[in-house]
């Protein structure tokens, strides 16, 4: 599915992005599910870090977080992974700077949603140039999720893009959790990109669900 801006915007504004090595031992697709009831919007599968699945059990697990995405009518966005995306008739890909080429993958997949980490005016407006759908903007706050991860920007990351006239939907990743989600928002996001507030929650429901009123309360 490929959405419209104003659709996207919609579905960025809760946007779950997990795998395995998130989700502390839990059953992955159980925190999908959990998420989902929760009233997460879209859902990216990024399979990375210490003891993250490689090849066909990566896969594997890619095809049934894709499924259930597919029940729910959620977009499912691969990390990365541009034959992984193919192979899952993913709704979409998000890639880095460091990745694929923003021009290549739009190239590639001219149907499908594309979208490309920006970390200041100039990455935005290159991936805008490239073609990019929608930008993840980060990180918003210190995380533990990525360690590799920039220097933290705080949601003046997001006004600056939005001051420069960058007006493709937006979400802000990194160190969001119940208490820093309006401030991302207010910032200029159309939505919240999170990865432990809701896989390392004790309810994934319950933070889904909390993070999903603030969003409501704000858009
Ligand atoms: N990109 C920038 S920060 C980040 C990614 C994938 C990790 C966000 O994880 P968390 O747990 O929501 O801080
Ligand atoms: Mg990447």
């Amino acid at each position: 599915m490929k959405l419209h801006t104003d659709q996207l915007r919609e579905a960025l504004q809760l946007y779950l992005v997990m795998g395995s090595p998130n989700c502390a031992g839990a059953d992955p697709v159980e925190v999908l599910k959990a998420a989902i009831d929760g009233g997460i919007t879209m859902f990216q599968y990024r399979e990375k870090g210490a003891g993250a699945l490689t090849g066909a059990a990566s896969l594997a697990l890619g095809a049934q977080l894709r499924e259930l995405c597919a029940r729910h009518a959620i977009p499912f966005i691969v990390n990365d992974d541009v034959g992984m995306a193919e192979a899952l008739e993913a709704d979409g890909i998000h890639v880095g700077q460091e990745d694929t080429a923003a021009e290549e993958v739009r190239r590639r997949f001219p149907g499908k949603i594309v979208g490309i980490s920006a970390h200041n005016l100039a990455e935005a407006q290159s991936a805008l140039a490239a073609g990019a759908d929608y930008l993840g903007v980060g990180p918003m706050y210190a995380t533990r999720t990525k360690l590799d991860a920039r220097e933290v920007q705080g949601p003046e990351g997001l006004v600056r893009m939005r001051e420069g006239g960058i007006r493709l939907p937006l979400v802000g990743i990194g160190g969001i959790d119940a208490a820093g989600a309006a401030a991302v928002l207010r910032g200029g996001a159309d939505g919240i990109a999170v990865v432990s507030a809701i896989t390392q929650a004790r309810s994934p429901r319950e933070a889904a669900a909390e993070l999903r009123e603030i969003v409501n309360m704000i858009k």
